[in-house]
């Protein structure tokens, strides 16, 4: 397995000697798959963090870490450029104006195309590659083009926007084929889903069908996967003595008061910051007595420094600081503590724990691990959550007090009715909170991913490589056709054999692909057997937009997409009376002649009769054979088709190249391909030239083109020729289109 994120999850030294050493950074994300990666031997490719370092690979803990270097412009025009002053308000609802500018656009295509490069080389065959956020959306498809066999799960960290400003965007659609690469694409609400999904209908024609979307002959899976925490190790850490301790006495440094109000942010323009030290302005202006004697403390760790809009707002949130403070405060009581650092997990965790009301108020957030990390915190139960009900922890933490960050009044609401809640009602809301977070860990985030990955399998790349390539070949070029059709045979084709013909039952993977094709715009699938029609409905089930042919083209019934008969190929069952006199002759005859021998069984079929051997000794079933070909097979307007040990009497002038034929003209049909296993198949074949194909399933001489082992392999063909045939069909309707 490998993971490929901007960031690797070590900080990396070079030693004196030239060697590297990792010392691990915190975040849930590597707590999370730092075990499964060590387990799988993988490797997690990501930038050391520093510009213009260039350091080896290290393994540690059976981890490697794969440092991508950056040079300072790249840097510039990649992270802090596109990925940050480009993507990063884009998605966030726009909260900050966006810039546009080509350069990082070349930086980050050319970095994204470094990262695939990696992953390329370093992915073992088949190997599961899950690539995470923004900075990456390229990834996937750089690395499909390079490394086809492996499997590629996406997951966005951050919101994914609606259409109104997704497509401000000029670079749209690399991005979304970029993400199209992956076999699974997750986001960390439903909304998200959704907002990809539209806009891959819209901006790039994608089918789609639930969250699944059929691109490139590939079928992608998008999904919401709500990301968390190391829940029980942040619980575990809130209960030791030391942090409880901290806790205590971080209480009495601030002077004891009445009620601490918490912010813990990177200090980003998203997180609502400014939001939360309104609200306690106001309420101190109004003398609110939810906030005599409270102090607020907000930890802003620093973040993307560089950037003007970053500079600009850190400057906004410390004027607002010292002014609350120069209006509110007292010697040595400030109102608003203001810690502009990145503090120790344990130190972290204190303030989680002596903190009275957390406030989360971003205007945008994909999570928000923050509210999640207090909730697990609180082991003692107490404590209240006021949560922004635009970031995406608010889906999960119901029981929050939750506020429109863009609502003075109703943040300024929900802080004073946060400060004010009785104990018992506080208790009752972390309470549920706390159920929700320590049952929906990192860890479930995770295995909830990567299981879903794994289901994914690309059952294409799967059954080419188990196609001969000639097969292969026609395929490809068949598929390319303007009006297909698409015939085959039944028992021994989409059905193994076996000895009692009602228990024959086709593969589910081959109908599932045979339906699938008749979707296609320009395709027409038919089952053609020797069967009776109601015994093929019977087998196929709800047939959906498949034609049925019975009794080797004596009996057609289509139904249409809209499930309802199709007229035209309707009511060919019904015999002449001179015919259905011929067959009622014909039964009285036959039962006369197989009545004598064991295991030989008549099926009576709408316009003739098949004589079953299969159940017989070989000598009986020679004696029936040659009874019947001397005597009935040779009156006037009966026909012997010779199958598998079955001899098929009909009374009406037909076979499946007939049935096969009229199918094709009746449906303007550029190309055929016909696919069946029995001796009666090779009239189908027989009626095929090019640039049709015939392909023969099992031995045996024939008339066929090409040849596959058995119905397992009829099933991979109909689903490597789904694909061909949905990726041809897209370009054709380009081109019908002009486009
Ligand atoms: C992105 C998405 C999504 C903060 N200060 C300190 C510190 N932190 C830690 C917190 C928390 C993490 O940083 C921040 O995570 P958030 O989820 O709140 O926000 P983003 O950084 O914007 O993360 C977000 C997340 O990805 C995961 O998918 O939830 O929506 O924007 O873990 O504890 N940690 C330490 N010292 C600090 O001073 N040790």
């Amino acid at each position: 397995m490998v993971v490929l994120a901007n960031r690797l999850p070590f900080d990396l030294e070079q030693q004196p000697d030239g060697t590297t050493k990792a010392r691990q950074a915190p975040g849930g994300l590597v707590t999370a798959l730092a075990p499964i990666l060590s387990r799988r031997e993988g490797a997690w490719i990501g930038w050391p963090g520093s510009p213009g370092v260039e350091l080896e690979p290290t393994t540690t803990d059976g981890l490697t870490l794969q440092p991508i270097a950056l040079t300072e412009s790249e840097v510039d025009d990649y992270y802090e450029g596109f990925s940050n002053a480009t993507l990063w308000p884009l998605y966030h609802d726009a909260v900050a104006p966006s810039e546009f500018h080509r350069p990082w656009w070349d930086a980050y295509r050319l970095v994204n195309e470094r990262f695939a490069q990696r992953a390329a080389e370093v992915a073992a065959p088949n190997a599961t590659v899950w690539i995470h956020d923004y900075q990456l959306q390229l990834v996937p498809q750089m690395l499909r083009r390079l490394r086809p066999d492996v499997r590629i799960g996406f997951f966005l960290h951050i919101p994914f926007p609606p259409a109104e400003l997704f497509n401000r965007l000029p670079w749209r659609r690399q991005i979304l084929t970029g993400l199209l690469g992956a076999d699974l694409i997750g986001f960390q609400l439903p909304g998200g889903t959704r907002n990809f999904v539209r806009l891959a209908k819209s901006l790039l024609d994608v089918p789609t069908s639930g969250g699944l979307l059929h691109y490139d002959g590939r079928t992608i899976k998008a999904g919401a996967f709500p990301i968390s925490i190391d829940s029980a190790a942040q619980s575990a850490l809130a209960a030791t003595p030391e942090v409880h301790e901290a806790a205590r006495k971080l209480r009495a440094d601030l002077g004891n008061p009445s009620k601490i109000i918490l912010g813990v942010d990177r200090l980003d323009y998203t997180k609502g910051i400014d939001v939360r030290l309104r609200a306690f302005r106001e309420l101190l202006a109004e003398k609110d007595p939810s906030v005599d004697d409270a102090v607020m403390i907000q930890i802003a760790t620093p973040s993307r420094e560089r950037l003007e809009s970053y500079i600009k707002m850190r400057e906004g949130i410390e004027r607002q600081v010292g002014s609350l403070n120069g209006d509110y405060g007292k010697i040595g009581r400030p109102a608003v503590h203001y810690l502009h650092q990145s503090l120790p997990r344990e130190e972290l965790a204190a303030f989680y724990v002596a903190a009275d009301v957390m406030t989360v108020t971003p205007l945008r957030d994909g999570m928000n691990l923050v509210a999640k990390e207090y909730v697990a915190c609180r082991v003692d139960g107490g404590g209240t959550l006021l949560l922004s009900e635009f970031t995406g922890a608010a889906r999960e933490l119901r029981a929050a007090l939750q506020v429109n960050p863009y609502d003075t009044d109703g943040v300024k609401d929900g802080l004073r009715a946060a400060l004010t809640m009785t104990s018992v009602a506080a208790r009752r809301q972390m309470r549920s909170l706390r159920r929700q977070v320590l049952t929906h860990d990192v860890d479930r985030w995770a295995a909830a991913f990567l299981s879903s990955l794994e289901g994914t399998r690309d059952h294409v790349a799967d059954a080419r490589s188990r196609l001969p390539i000639d097969v292969l070949e026609a395929l490809s070029e068949i598929s390319e056709t303007e009006r297909l059709l698409v015939g085959t045979d039944f028992d021994g084709t989409l059905a193994p054999i076996v000895d009692d013909p009602a228990t024959a039952r086709a593969l589910p993977e081959a109908v599932e692909a045979l339906r699938s094709l008749a979707t296609i715009p320009g395709t027409i699938v038919a089952v053609i057997s020797g069967r009776s029609l109601a015994d093929l409905r019977l087998l196929l089930g709800d047939t959906d937009s498949l034609l049925l042919i019975g009794s080797h083209g004596a009996e057609v019934a289509s139904v249409s997409t809209d499930g309802s008969q199709n007229p035209e190929h309707t009511g060919r069952s019904e015999l002449p009376p001179a015919a259905a006199t011929r067959l009622a002759r014909l039964r009285r005859a036959l039962q006369g002649i197989t009545s004598e021998y064991k295991g030989v069984k008549l099926e009576p079929k709408p316009t003739g009769i098949a004589v079953h051997l299969r159940g017989a000794h070989a000598e009986d079933a020679r004696a029936v054979t040659t009874a019947i070909e001397q005597d009935p097979a040779t009156w006037p307007g009966v026909h012997l088709l010779r199958g598998k040990m079955v001899l098929e009497l009909t009374v009406v002038a037909t076979d499946k190249g007939r049935a096969l034929q009229a199918l094709a003209r009746e449906n303007h049909c550029t190309a055929t391909m016909f696919i069946g296993d029995d001796i009666t198949d090779e009239n189908a074949f027989l009626s095929l030239s090019s640039p049709d194909v015939g392909v023969k399933v099992g031995s045996g001489t024939t008339a066929a083109d090409v040849r596959i082992a058995d119905p397992a392999r009829v099933a991979d063909l109909l689903h490597v020729l789904d694909a061909a045939r949905r990726r041809a069909s897209t370009r054709l309707s380009r081109t019908a289109s002009g486009v």
